[in-house]
């Protein structure tokens, strides 16, 4: 099994993609007439977010049935129609499979609450909880019904922790993920999937900042070795990646070096926390451009020298949308918006597009509190007020750090609700919708620039193959690197800054061809003058 390295994934959030029906809620038929749309764009592989039965309290990240399509966005028929037409199209489509928790409304919960024995193994009861915090807020343990035992959540405590010990448990997950392959789907997203392999003796974590004692545990590599082997690892091509939570290079190179048998590419989320005061999210900081930079140095060269492989992006469902963060939007968002997209694109891993992205979507800028639906920024802003935070504070922190911010319908075109639905959509359409949709921007600045970077590096196998090196490693405005391949070289240098920074340029590098740059052409010399946020990609020929 081996993936494509020229491949790019883009990102849907399918109940904020297109609604075809008029339930104010997008559906897999919106995906089905968008697809022209995501074709022009040139990816390769759409990863779909959870679309299965849920009663959608985690936004179908608590999965209460994994081998069905909610009603809400449509049929398995539509499945297997878009599944089909992606096809002609030469995308693939990506599933998203929940196997570290199921809802507890799926009926293996049901069962073990109703006393049955075989599937309370299903889950992590035990008699007395432990210190563990649960991610959305709160102690990660919840009484199970009138047992006096607890069951494990991680997450929301309608998501229940499966017991991947139990052979049962995984014998079912894997049958899961082949329901889906025999439909054809070859693209796999594993959530949260170093977070399966629990001790058998769960222990207090011990500090708090440290790493959670459920995190990256050997056995979870165990458990992604039997996966692969039941499953996509018999697959011919495909392309697989997990989520990891918290994680570090050593257990990231074990995921994704294809000798170990496990995933395709992994994400972590460190270079995400940038801008997160003393490492807490629900907290307002400017980034911290020099630990970017040295986290994207130290994975990049990481994962390069131990053969591993990174998902890379800057957006996704769960996060405020990267222009907000890193870029002074007011007045360079098509500058900041095609540097940060190349930082990634020409780098070593796979491209990830979170939809809204290519045309520089930028967060809803909402007012009021009323406007947030999502159960991780609500328990938040509680625990904000209960710390003592006044009102318009905790207000402006959900406002920067909410989930929702990324969750906003896509902007099609000026029309009511962004061409997004006739009715009222379940989520509040962004306040700039009638400036910044898909109608006006494929003529703009930022969507032939995405069409670019995907073509570059179908082209070009420096890119897709090239290894990483660091370069600039002293500046404090500029993030750059080198990507190695044959007798190529190529650098791309990004001005993480609304100011123009001066650099020195070697040799080799003033001989080269500039390859792309979100200016206009410039001579290239001794000395290279970057304008604001401007990102310029070198090719040259190895000394
Ligand atoms: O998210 C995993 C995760 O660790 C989250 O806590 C993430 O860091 C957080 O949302 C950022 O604030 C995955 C899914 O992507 C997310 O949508 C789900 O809610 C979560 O798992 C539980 O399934």
């Amino acid at each position: 099994m081996s993936f494509d390295k020229r491949q790019v994934v883009y990102q849907i959030y399918p109940k904020s993609f297109k609604d075809t029906t008029g339930n104010g809620i997008g559906d897999l038929r919106g995906i089905i007439e968008k697809l022209p749309y995501l074709a022009e764009l040139g990816v390769d592989v759409i990863w779909l977010n959870p679309f299965y039965p849920s009663p959608q309290r985690d936004n179908g990240y608590d999965v209460s049935d994994y081998q069905a399509v909610n009603p809400l966005f449509g049929t398995m028929a539509d499945f297997e129609e878009l599944s089909r037409q992606a096809k002609d199209y030469g995308i693939e489509i990506m599933l998203d499979m929940v196997l570290n928790h199921c809802s507890t409304d799926h009926e293996w919960f049901q069962k073990a609450l109703a006393g049955d024995r075989f599937y309370q193994e299903f889950f992590i009861l035990r008699d007395e909880p432990t210190n563990w915090q649960s991610k959305f807020g709160g102690n990660a343990w919840a009484p199970f019904g009138t047992t006096g035992k607890y069951y494990l959540h991680l997450f929301d405590k309608t998501q229940a922790d499966l017991n991947w010990r139990n052979p049962h448990v995984r014998e079912e997950l894997f049958k899961v993920v082949n329901f889906w392959r025999s439909k054809g789907v070859k693209g796999f997203r594993f959530d949260v999937i170093n977070l399966i392999g629990k001790d058998e003796v769960l222990k207090d974590n011990a500090d708090f900042d440290g790493k959670p004692e459920y995190t990256d545990r050997p056995v979870n590599h165990t458990y992604l070795q039997m996966l692969n082997k039941a499953t996509f690892g018999q697959d011919e091509d495909g392309i697989t990646v997990g989520e990891m939570s918290f994680t570090d290079i050593p257990n990231c190179v074990q995921y994704s070096n294809p000798s170990s048998h496990e995933l395709d590419m992994v994400f972590n989320f460190h270079h995400l926390k940038v801008d997160y005061d003393n490492g807490q999210k629900w907290t307002r900081k400017p980034f911290d451009f020099i630990e970017l930079k040295k986290l994207f140095h130290t994975w990049g060269e990481g994962m390069s020298q131990g053969s591993g492989w990174n998902a890379l992006f800057w957006n996704n469902h769960d996060q405020p949308r990267a222009l907000n963060r890193f870029i002074d939007v007011e007045k360079f968002r098509n500058e900041g918006a095609t540097m940060l997209a190349a930082s990634i694109h020409l780098s070593r891993g796979t491209p990830y597009i979170y939809m809204g992205e290519e045309i520089g979507m930028l967060d809803p800028d909402y007012d009021s509190m009323a406007d947030y639906t999502d159960v991780e920024s609500l328990n938040a802003y509680q625990e904000l007020l209960a710390s003592g935070k006044p009102q318009d504070e905790a207000f402006a922190i959900i406002k920067a750090k909410s989930r929702d911010n990324s969750r906003t319908p896509m902007q099609w075109d000026s029309s009511r609700n962004a061409g997004f639905s006739k009715a009222v959509p379940w989520l509040k359409v962004g306040k700039t919708y009638a400036e910044i949709n898909v109608e006006k921007e494929k003529t703009g600045k930022i969507f032939p620039f995405y069409q670019k970077l995907i073509r570059l590096r179908k082209t070009l196998p420096i890119i897709a193959e090239g290894t990483y090196r660091a370069a600039y490693q002293e500046s404090d405005r500029v993030y750059a690197f080198e990507r190695l391949h044959g007798s190529d070289r190529l650098l791309v240098v990004n001005n993480f800054f609304a100011q123009e920074v001066t650099i020195k340029l070697s040799a080799a590098y003033q001989d080269g061809e500039i390859l792309l740059s979100n200016y206009a052409k410039q001579p290239l010399d001794k000395e290279l003058t970057l304008k604001p946020y401007q990102t310029l990609a070198i090719l040259a020929k190895k000394p």
